[in-house]
């Protein structure tokens, strides 16, 4: 056999030198993104032998020491090793194809934050392999909960030790995205002709670098303390348990929007795009995003209100405050919607869903931000509600708009609308029958972090509902992963710009190139892609009428604006953008 025929006989291979290898950010972003999807898929597993061992009073399933485990690993695991990560994975992925650049500024730092964040996970969840359990101190690690003799188990300094790569991970991405928005844009992007999505990301990296030290600096702290005999949060020894709660919720709220801003963003792309209006509001937008994040960092005690040592009117107040830019964005997005041309395949399904369980999410929020309320459900089910209903209600719902929307981009395949639309209505129903009843057990007084409850409390029949909605958001989540499989087999066939986008990422091939452009459309406004598009119809059109006119005597009078637009909206897409 010749060498040629040889290489011809092997199967094709996946690169994966070229995978643990790579700078680019596109495959740092899909490797952020499916690293992020497995830890989702573990800690979905920890919530359903929860949720299993919550469906009827008594202790089936698991122990309380293993319960304690379960929820700290589901929540660490949940907020930290995919929520924040997904931010990660998008961002890394879109923000140098939005702002017209080839890559990061800096692609090695990029590829090493994501290995630390790999290894951090990794770390986190080998606690389950020590013999004494992963840690058992809730995933806000209070203090003196998680200082010993407390929380013996060495899974819990391998869930700081672990959190402190992650955390490093974070603000390695931070800077790498400030320095790439702030130096990369193509010319003619001025700040205020960027994507909505890459604002997000800009205001969010920025929450990051004053967010994450604060965690990181408590960790070590904590670290110290367990290890090393420091006294930080001991009060025999001059130390305070309240500093940790402190450092915790003034990294843990921003936190909260870390996870909430970047998926805002991602509805402000998908609305417009499938309303075929501009953003509404587009400068609004942008000044709500940067005063959230901004003033995201005022509200960190309103989770500590019932320490007694926090100013409550204060934190009252500026939570309350919070939700008036929140409500802003609201208006830009239904206010796009209104008068526009709607269609709904799945990415837009997942828009409009987000908006109604978000605006939920975000009105129990404002209940808890009132003290006198917040008293009442401190540690119920209500706060569990709550805060599923902002993160998977919210964050999530948008995580998968974006998924679907960006999927063609990425892989150059369409997902199956029909699988796609099974996962959005599996999720959605799932979604409100495991949440909706535990707003009702917490109002009843049912606390949270506890594996049983007593059988004549009168909780069994919301919690086996709530039980069963769970299982239907796992089937729905293998539906998606069909879904995926089902296109990777397919050739692509997506083309460049399948939903007519409006951003410079619809302006390169699916999947971009290495360097992502050959060329760029002029830019002068914030939807270059849209803009180019247009032009290339008005031309067309103008080639045809000038055609007609050779045929068939004298020219007509020219179109109105208005008109041209019409005409251009009947008229097959010009041979498109096509990245050439
Ligand atoms: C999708 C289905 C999900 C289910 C069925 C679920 C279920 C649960 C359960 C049973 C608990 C423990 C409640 C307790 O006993 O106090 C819990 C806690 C928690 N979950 Fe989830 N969860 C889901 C998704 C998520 C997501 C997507 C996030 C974040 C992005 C998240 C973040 C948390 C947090 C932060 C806690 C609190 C942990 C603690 O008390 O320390 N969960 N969840
Ligand atoms: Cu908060």
């Amino acid at each position: 056999m010749t060498a040629a025929s040889l290489e011809a006989a092997r199967p094709a291979r996946l690169d994966i030198l070229g995978w643990i290898a790579t700078t680019d950010h596109k495959r740092i972003g899909v490797l952020y993104g499916v690293t992020a999807l497995g830890f989702f898929v573990v800690a979905g597993i920890l919530a359903l032998v929860m949720r299993a061992e919550l469906a009827v009073p008594g202790l089936q399933l698991v122990g309380e020491q293993t319960y304690n485990g379960l929820f700290t690993i589901h929540g660490t695991a949940m907020m930290l090793l995919f929520a924040t990560p997904m931010v990660a994975a998008f961002s890394n992925y879109l923000v140098p194809l939005q702002v017209g650049a080839a890559d990061m500024v800096f692609p090695r730092l990029n590829a090493l934050s994501y290995w630390l964040f790999l290894f951090g996970g990794l770390i986190i969840l080998s606690g389950f392999l020590v013999a004494s359990g992963p840690a058992d101190i809730g995933w806000t690690g209070y203090a003196p909960n998680s200082t010993l003799p407390y929380s013996t188990t060495t899974g819990t300094d391998l869930w700081i030790v672990g959190l402190l790569l992650t955390g490093v991970a974070s603000i390695f991405g931070a800077v790498n995205f400030v320095a790439t928005i702030i130096t990369r844009r193509a010319p003619g992007m001025g700040l205020l002709r960027m994507p909505v999505f890459c604002w997000s990301i800009l205001t969010t990296s920025i929450l990051i670098l004053y967010a994450f030290p604060a965690i990181t600096a408590a960790l070590i702290m904590l670290l110290l303390e367990r290890r090393f005999g420091a006294t930080f949060f001991d009060p025999t020894n001059g130390g305070d348990p309240i500093l940790w709660q402190h450092l915790f919720w003034f990294f843990g709220h921003p936190e909260v929007y870390i996870v909430a801003l970047p998926f805002f963003g991602v509805i402000g792309e998908t609305i417009p795009v499938f309303s075929r209006k501009p953003l509404f509001g587009y400068r609004a937008f942008v000044l709500a995003t940067v005063f959230i994040g901004a003033y995201s960092m005022t509200v960190w005690a309103h989770h500590m209100f019932t320490t007694g040592a926090v100013n409550l009117p204060f934190f009252a107040a500026t939570s309350f405050i919070i939700a008036v830019p929140t409500g802003v964005k609201f208006f830009n997005w239904i206010f796009t919607m209104i008068g526009g041309r709607l269609t709904f395949p799945t990415p837009m399904l997942w828009s409009i869903g987000f908006l109604f369980t978000f605006l939920f999410g975000g009105i129990t929020g404002v209940m808890l931000a009132s003290p006198p309320l917040d008293f009442q459900f401190q540690d119920t089910y209500f706060v569990v509600a709550h805060l599923h209903n902002v993160l998977v209600g919210g964050s999530i719902f948008a995580m998968w708009a974006g998924i679907t929307f960006w999927f063609p981009k990425i892989t150059g395949r369409r997902l199956n609308e029909v699988l796609g639309k099974a996962h959005f209505w599996l999720w959605s129903i799932g979604f409100v029958i495991t949440f909706l009843p535990q707003y009702q057990l917490g109002a009843d007084g049912m606390p949270r972090r506890y594996a049983d409850y007593p059988a004549d409390a009168g909780w069994t029949q919301l919690n086996m509902i709530s039980t069963a909605g769970a299982f239907l958001i796992a089937l729905s989540v293998l539906v998606f992963i069909v879904a995926v499989v089902e296109a990777l087999r397919r050739p692509p066939d997506a083309g460049p710009d399948p939903w007519e986008g409006n951003s410079l990422e619809w302006w390169a091939d699916s999947p971009p190139g290495h360097h992502n452009f050959r060329t760029l459309p002029p830019i002068r406004t914030e939807r270059p892609v849209f803009d180019a598009r247009q032009a290339a119809r008005a031309e067309a059109t103008a080639r045809a009428t000038a055609s007609d006119a050779r045929d068939a005597g004298p020219a007509p009078a020219p179109l109105t604006s208005d008109e041209e637009a019409a005409a251009a909206d009947g008229v097959p897409r010009a041979d498109g953008p096509g990245g050439t």
